[in-house]
């Protein structure tokens, strides 16, 4: 928005022009201070405008009459049959027939958040002084500008009611409400895509969805038709081996780093252009459940992300991401052995560094799910000046495809009005007819050029703000033909396998043994093995065979890709790993617990940034051997250690007593070892652990100093409380403990 527009002169001496909106007034008022900078209050105002309660208090139809009974319908006689000139039950009854818009084909299921982005003060950009240098994009600039955003996370496969934790991609879209316009980044998890070209997506899509004839099985890749179609595909290959990793099963949203998949273009002042992918990074690690928390968990709290979500907000936790950017220079385009514009490759970081320039923070939890998460429509062709696409056939087919959606979801084309979609910058133009227009434009003007409204609303030229496409140079022959450079599927599936931890390829391989596990065929199972697998490790391809009943491949496929590479930055063992901050500890406790043990350590780890909670056998007061109480804030039936990232068993004898007692207070533990949890014990609590005998662990039940052994710290003697806490925080920040030799049942 550049200040000589010729709306802004409009709105500004409050001369209403034919052109001009009724509501953009309301819009420029609500944004923040009436400057022009966009603060983050100023889409939360518009929000609150939008749902303005009435101050009625009394239940109205929803032509504004009073209500005078809700219950009961009305009928000739108290036995008699219902009156169609019932308004008020017709009116109540239509509404409730009509709740529900048509979920998404894809992301059906969501959760969102609003929150602000902000560009870092000194971005340390390498070579680029300034961001300007980069990009004209107005919301990267300036480190005092503040961008409201609404984010919103979600699985790809399943249905609106399936389960948060089960193996899928996960979406990860942010709109930006810009002043230059809304931007969204509709990214992803994960960096590649299954498929190069958009043709492709409706065969993988119905490959991947529950089957059609018996609509089975429900938010999950294990089933024929998903590897019948990948094991044909072999352009799969790369994100196959993200999904069957840990990727895909993210704790938390909020601990998920994301990618914008295709590479994109910045675009400068000056008209130069660069390639780009954009990263999302969490602040405090990116960090997976294992595959039996998931199973559980899908059980016991099939909302497990979403609820970590609202309560991490809930609890100034606020989630927290940066923005990082790899830039490629046009020149520089073809030194890679793959082509920049294949979506089923990224570019290794250790290559091209990500460049943080921002950071976003969700510190709001929407008012109403169906209007916010619901309704928000997003597209990867709202862009703003400075940021721009390239010819990645899956982006140009996208292009199309996301505004086409939204016409199935909305029933016509002014979705772009809702409240959640609504940018913040003024809207001008000669649309204003439609199903459901909500804006009433005034004046004769509606074309473009004409003289009666003075030729407004204006084309701007590129100084005043206008958005201009890149002016790259295309020709070529009219063909369907995938290039040459699009040909290799194996190198980075290769990679990616290379650079993982033994215990992250151990879980791709038991995620095979699942997934081909329910695959009825054979021949499909086999396909994968020999086809993919074996061309991107020998290794792999026996290690799942063994475990499908199909006979292990004697030699490398044909086209296996040759490589000892490795990219660090693929693994999340290499992720953040430095501080407690956010993760959830579970205090075991009965009546009896040893006070000063529980209220020293609950602090400790409270002022460390842990959220920390009591867990017992039932709900209410528990009381310690000295008298000082707490309240349980879960109890065994409801809670489990799946639901934590730590646990603690504090001392005391009769606490203890009871607590071995407990088949679920030994089972919590038991669990969270088997998950290569950190497990910390002080005093008679030790005892706990010694019950549970986990295998292969040295206790501290000498009584000497704290012990910490594969992640279980214990100080049977309870005298050095701090140095305890210390151990227990390294274990606690280190996440998991792949050490553990205990392999009964595979975490
Ligand atoms: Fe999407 N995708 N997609 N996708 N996508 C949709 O749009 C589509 C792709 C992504 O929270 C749909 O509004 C095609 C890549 C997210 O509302 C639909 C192709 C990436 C979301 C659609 C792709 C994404 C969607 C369904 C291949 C990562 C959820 C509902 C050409 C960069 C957005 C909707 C939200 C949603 C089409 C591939 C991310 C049908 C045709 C690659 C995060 O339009």
């Amino acid at each position: 928005m550049t200040d000589d527009a010729p709306d802004d002169d409009a709105s500004d001496d409050g001369v209403e022009q034919e052109s001009t909106d009724s509501t953009d007034a309301e819009r420029h008022d609500a944004r923040a201070d009436g400057g022009d900078d966009v603060d983050e209050n100023s889409k939360r105002e518009q929000l609150d405008e939008a749902s303005e309660l009435p101050d009625d208090e009394y239940l109205t139809t929803d032509q504004g009459v009073r209500v005078d009974d809700t219950d009961n319908s009305l009928t000739a006689g108290a036995r008699g049959p219902t009156l169609m000139e019932d308004f008020h039950f017709r009116e109540k009854m239509t509404q409730f027939d009509h709740e529900s818009i048509p979920e998404r084909v894809v992301h059906a299921r969501g959760t969102g958040a609003h929150g602000y982005f902000e560009p870092y003060d000194d971005p340390d950009l390498g070579e680029y002084d300034d961001v300007s240098d980069l990009t004209k994009a107005s919301f990267l600039q300036d480190a005092d500008q503040r961008t409201p955003v609404f984010v919103r996370f979600s699985t790809v496969v399943g249905s609106r009611g399936s389960a948060d934790t089960v193996r899928d991609v996960r979406g990860f879209a942010t709109k930006f409400y810009t002043e230059d316009g809304n931007y969204d980044l509709v990214a992803n998890n994960m960096p590649p895509f299954f498929i190069q070209d958009a043709m492709k997506f409706p065969d993988l899509v119905h490959a991947i969805k529950p089957e059609p004839d018996d609509e089975i099985p429900q938010a999950s890749a294990a089933h024929d038709t998903f590897w019948d179609f990948a094991s044909l595909q072999p352009e799969t290959t790369h994100m196959l081996m993200w999904v069957l990793s840990d990727r895909a099963l993210p704790r938390y949203f909020r601990t998920m780093e994301g990618f914008g998949v295709h590479t994109f273009r910045l675009v400068n002042d000056a008209g130069e252009s660069r390639f780009v992918k954009f990263h999302w990074r969490p602040k405090y690690g990116t960090h997976s459940l294992v595959w039996d928390e998931t199973q559980k968990l899908a059980g016991k709290d099939p909302d497990f992300n979403r609820r970590n979500l609202y309560s991490a907000i809930d609890g100034g936790d606020y989630p927290e991401f940066e923005l990082g950017v790899q830039i490629v220079e046009e020149d520089d385009a073809d030194r890679f052995d793959f082509d920049l514009l294949d979506p089923t490759k990224l570019v290794p970081e250790e290559e091209v560094p990500v460049r943080p320039i921002g950071r976003m923070v969700l510190n709001e939890k929407p008012d109403n799910f169906f209007a916010e998460t619901e309704q928000v429509a997003f597209h990867p062709g709202n862009v703003v000046p400075g940021i721009d696409f390239t010819n990645d056939p899956l982006l140009q087919g996208r292009l199309f495809s996301y505004q086409d959606t939204q016409l199935n979801r909305f029933n016509g084309a002014n979705w772009d009005e809702l409240p959640i979609n609504r940018p913040l910058a003024e809207v001008h133009n000669n649309q204003r007819a439609g199903f459901m227009r909500r804006t009433i434009n005034g004046g004769k003007g509606s074309y473009s050029p004409n003289s009666i409204a003075d030729g407004e609303p204006t084309e701007a030229t590129e100084e005043e703000g206008a958005y201009v496409h890149h002016a790259e140079k295309v020709e070529g022959k009219k063909i369907r033909e995938r290039s040459e450079s699009f040909q290799d599927h194996f190198s980075q599936a290769r990679l990616f396998w290379n650079s993982m931890s033994e215990a992250e390829k151990q879980h791709i391989v038991n995620a095979t043994h699942f997934e081909l596990g329910k695959v009825e065929r054979k021949e499909v199972r086999e396909r994968v093995v020999y086809d993919l697998f074996n061309n991107v490790s020998h290794d792999l391809a026996v290690r799942a065979a063994e475990g499908i009943g199909i006979e292990p491949p004697a030699e490398p496929g044909d086209e296996i890709a040759d490589h000892d590479r490795e990219s660090p930055a693929l693994s999340q063992e290499n992720t953040t790993m430095d501080t407690i901050e956010t993760r959830r500890v579970a205090v075991l406790v009965d009546d009896g617990f040893d006070d000063d043990q529980v209220s020293d350590v609950m602090d400790d780890l409270e002022e460390r940034g842990a959220t920390v909670e009591v867990v017992s056998k039932m709900l209410g007061e528990r009381s310690g051997a000295d008298g000082t109480t707490v309240e349980a804030d879960k109890s065994h039936v409801t809670s489990a250690s799946i639901m934590y990232d730590a646990v603690f068993v504090p001392g005391g004898r009769e606490s203890v007593d009871a607590l071995e007692e407990q088949g679920d207070a030994r089972h919590f533990v038991a669990e969270a070892f088997k998950h290569k949890k950190p497990i910390a014990a002080l005093g008679d609590g030790v005892e706990l652990l010694e019950a549970v005998d986990l295998p292969d662990v040295d206790l501290s039940g000498d009584g000497d100093d704290v012990v910490a052994e594969q992640g279980v710290v214990t100080d049977a003697a309870a005298d050095d409380v701090d140095a305890f806490v210390d151990a227990f925080a390294d274990a606690i920040a280190e996440h998991r403990h792949w050490d553990r030799t205990d392999e009964t049942v595979s975490a």
